[in-house]
């Protein structure tokens, strides 16, 4: 399947550290391919192969992180 960009809005963050832990939370997952994470917009941008994992799975990541998360459209 091939690797297509989805964008969630991010609730939470508060300084650089936070978009950096998110990054590597997300880039860890199966099927991101990468991540962007932009402390002043709010949100991220992944890469992401839905044959290995789906939104969804993002979403779930990034809240186990102690942020609340969701997919902008
Ligand atoms: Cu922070």
């Amino acid at each position: 399947m091939p690797v297509t960009t989805h964008t969630f809005h991010i609730e939470g963050m508060h300084c650089g550290s936070c978009s950096l832990l998110i990054d590597d939370a997300l880039e860890d997952l199966p099927g991101v391919r990468s991540a962007r994470t932009a402390l002043r917009q709010a949100r991220t941008t992944v890469e992401l192969d839905l044959s290995q994992n789906s939104s969804q799975d993002v979403v779930k990541a990034i809240e186990e992180l102690g942020y609340r998360a969701s997919p902008l459209l």
